[in-house]
């Protein structure tokens, strides 16, 4: 019998079987191997071969993957974490104060989407909490940023519903992965979009305007009208993995149509002479703060253990 991987919490896995019913799952000790490689073989969307055995369902094959979503497992450079797969699209939520949301993390989110072709959009939260006059000037600023380059953008909030429908219309029909800082409100805005869903919500840490790390698990919800949203708890740093420092580039789209202008091309684009990344920086064209991530990016691949270039 097929099942689909709806909720996973390190070892505690759950899936939904085509009947509809769900069952506790566990894996076949084969997929064990797996975990070398993998923080954990399977993750939500996975869909998989089930038998039942005593009221549990074990897992004995895991379907071929569309896609996913892969990062270097912060605690463990060896390791890869599967953060979801099989998704239409993916949506990065971000604040720019409580939680503050480092535009190192927006742009390692998006190289990861970048690279694995999973369309992905920004949704900044909590448009209603009154913001400092600079921060509401960076809130407008990387709004623009984004939606230049690219990216469909969005700004919601709960509380007065501002984006709600809009952000609801791209998700019918489709399975979207969400994630964000803890705090930044994916739970509450998944709330918002399924009626009598209550997933628990919790308030900052007043001091630090930190989350509080409420969701501990990834798992799949559905939408009255059709589709599928993954909640996910708030992952901390997306080191992309299985990336060479020669493409990582590419997955910068803005950066794209100037690579093949470089003097060099084999360019990184970092202090090689007539380098027309760093020229377009300089002029403005591309965003500095896109081009210190790629640089911290560029820098933490190469320090990886699986560097061998
Ligand atoms: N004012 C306001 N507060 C919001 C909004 N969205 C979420 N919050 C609040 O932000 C806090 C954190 O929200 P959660 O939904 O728990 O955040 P989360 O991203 O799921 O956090 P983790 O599960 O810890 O990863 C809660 O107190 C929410 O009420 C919003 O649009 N406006
Ligand atoms: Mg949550
Ligand atoms: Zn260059």
């Amino acid at each position: 019998m097929e099942a689909l991987v709806i909720r996973t919490a390190g070892d505690h896995v759950h899936v939904q079987a085509e009947d509809g019913t769900i069952w506790p799952a566990n894996l076949r000790g084969r997929f064990r191997l797996e975990e070398n490689t993998f923080t954990a073989p399977i993750a939500v969307g996975d869909k998989v071969r089930i038998r039942i055995e005593e009221n549990v369902a074990l897992i004995t094959e895991i379907l071929p993957r569309r896609n996913w979503l892969l990062r270097i497992d912060p605690d463990n450079p060896y390791k890869k974490q599967i953060l979801g797969c099989n998704v239409d699209q993916a949506f990065l939520l971000v604040t720019v104060e409580a939680p503050f949301t480092p535009l190192r993390y927006v742009d390692g989110f998006l190289v990861l989407c970048e690279m694995y072709d999973i369309p992905v959009g920004l949704i900044f939260t909590k448009a209603d909490l009154p913001l400092k006059r600079n921060s509401q000037k960076k809130r407008a600023f990387l709004l623009e940023l984004y939606r230049s380059i690219g990216y469909r953008v969005f700004s919601t909030s709960v509380i007065t519903q501002e984006g709600i429908s809009a952000v609801k219309e791209l998700m019918i029909g489709k399975r979207s992965f969400i994630t964000g800082l803890s705090g930044v409100g994916k739970s509450s805005l998944i709330n918002a979009l399924i009626p009598g869903l209550n997933l628990a919500t919790q308030p900052l840490v007043k001091l630090t305007h930190r989350g509080r790390h409420t969701t501990t698990f990834c798992a799949l919800y559905t939408l009255p009208e059709g589709g599928e949203i993954i909640d996910s708890p708030g992952f901390g740093e997306f080191c992309p993995a299985d990336v060479s420092p020669a493409e990582l580039s590419h997955y910068f789209p803005e950066m794209r149509s100037k690579i093949g202008l470089c003097k060099f091309n084999d360019c990184l684009h970092i202090d090689e002479p007539g380098c027309a990344v760093r020229k377009a920086v300089e002029e403005n064209e591309i965003a500095s703060s896109r081009y210190h991530t790629y640089l911290a990016l560029l820098s933490e691949i190469r320090s990886l253990p699986s560097y061998t270039l």
